[in-house]
C-alpha cells in the first residue's frame, strides 16, 4: 500500500490517525471539507465535498487504499446524513472503483447497532439495529462496502468504531474505548492482510467490561495494546448517578435516547 488516502482528515480522529499514519504511509493523502488548521508542509491535501461526485474523484485518483472517516460524525437532521454519509459513502466507492483502488476501510460506528442492551454481548454477525439516523447510515455504508467487495472485488473492512480518545470517558465508553493507536492496527490488518474480501470488526481496544465479541478482529491478527480497565477506577469515581434510563439500559448511549418516544418498560423486557 503506497498512496493512501485519509478521508475526514479534519475531524477529532483524522487529527489523531493523520500523525500515526504518516510514518507507515509516507504518500498519506488528507482530504476533508476544510483544510486542518496544522496542515504540515510535508502533508497533502485535497479537498472534497463528499456530496460532490467528481471532487471525490479527483481525491481518489491515484491512490492505492482509502480509508474512510469522513462523513457526520454524530446525529444530525436528515439531510445532512443523507448527503454527508449515505450519498458521500456511495460516491466514495463508486470513485474507487472507477479509480482501481484495492483496499478501503470503512468507519462503520457501534451506533449501526445500538439497540442491544448493555447485558447482551453482540458478535459483528448481529442483526444490526440503528440508534438513529446517524447509526442508519453507518448500516448503509456496510451494505456499501460488502456490495464493492462482492462484486467490484475491492476488499474492505468496516470497523463499528466505540469511542476513540486519550482515555475512556464515562462508565460507557469503558466498555467501546478504543485508543488511536489500536485504531491504526486494524487499519492496518484492513489495508495490508492478504486476501481480505470483506470483514466487519469492532473497534475498540482490550477492553475488561467489553459488550462485544471481536473474535474475528483477533482471528485476522489484531492484538489491541489499550486496556479501559486501567481508567476504570478513576473514571468510575467521576460517575454522576443515572438519571436518562434509555441511555443507561442501551449499548448506544444518548444517541438511543434522543428523539426516543417508545414505551421504554416495554420494550426493555421485550430485549432482555
Ligand atoms: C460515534 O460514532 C461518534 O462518532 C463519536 O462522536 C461518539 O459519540 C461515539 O460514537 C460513542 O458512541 O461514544
Amino acid at each position: 500500500m503506497k498512496k493512501v488516502l485519509l478521508t475526514g482528515a479534519s475531524g477529532d480522529v483524522g487529527t489523531r490517525l493523520r500523525k500515526l499514519l504518516k510514518p507507515i504511509y509516507p504518500e498519506l493523502i488528507l482530504s476533508d471539507l476544510k483544510t486542518p488548521a496544522d496542515l504540515g508542509a510535508d502533508e497533502t491535501f485535497i479537498p472534497a465535498d463528499l456530496g460532490n461526485f467528481s471532487q471525490v474523484l479527483a481525491a481518489v485518483n491515484g491512490v492505492d487504499g482509502i480509508i474512510h472517516l469522513g462523513g457526520f460524525s454524530v446525529e444530525g437532521p436528515w439531510e445532512t446524513i443523507l448527503n454527508s454519509n449515505i450519498v458521500g459513502t456511495y460516491n466514495l466507492y463508486e470513485a474507487a472503483r472507477q479509480s482501481g483502488v484495492s483496499r478501503v476501510i470503512f468507519a462503520s460506528s457501534n451506533h449501526a447497532a445500538g439497540f442491544y442492551p448493555r447485558e447482551k454481548t453482540i458478535d459483528t454477525d448481529v442483526t444490526l439495529l440503528p440508534d438513529g439516523r446517524y447509526g442508519l447510515s453507518k448500516m448503509f455504508g456496510e451494505g456499501v462496502a460488502s456490495l464493492y467487495a462482492y462484486k467490484h472485488g475491492i476488499g474492505s473492512m468496516a470497523i463499528r468504531i466505540g469511542n476513540v480518545g486519550d482515555k475512556p470517558l464515562d462508565r460507557r465508553r469503558l466498555a467501546i474505548w478504543l485508543k488511536s493507536e489500536d485504531l491504526v492496527k486494524l487499519i492496518r490488518i484492513g489495508l495490508e492482510k492478504p486476501d481480505l474480501l470483506f470483514e466487519v470488526v469492532y473497534g475498540m481496544s482490550d477492553n475488561a467490561r467489553a459488550w462485544w465479541d471481536n473474535n474475528r478482529a483477533l482471528e485476522l491478527g489484531y492484538q489491541p495494546e489499550g486496556k479501559s480497565e486501567d481508567h476504570a477506577q478513576e473514571v468510575l469515581a467521576a460517575e454522576k448517578p443515572v438519571t436518562d434510563q434509555v441511555a443507561a439500559y442501551f449499548q448506544g448511549g444518548p444517541f438511543c435516547s434522543d428523539e426516543f418516544d417508545a414505551d421504554f418498560e416495554r420494550l426493555k423486557k421485550m430485549t432482555s
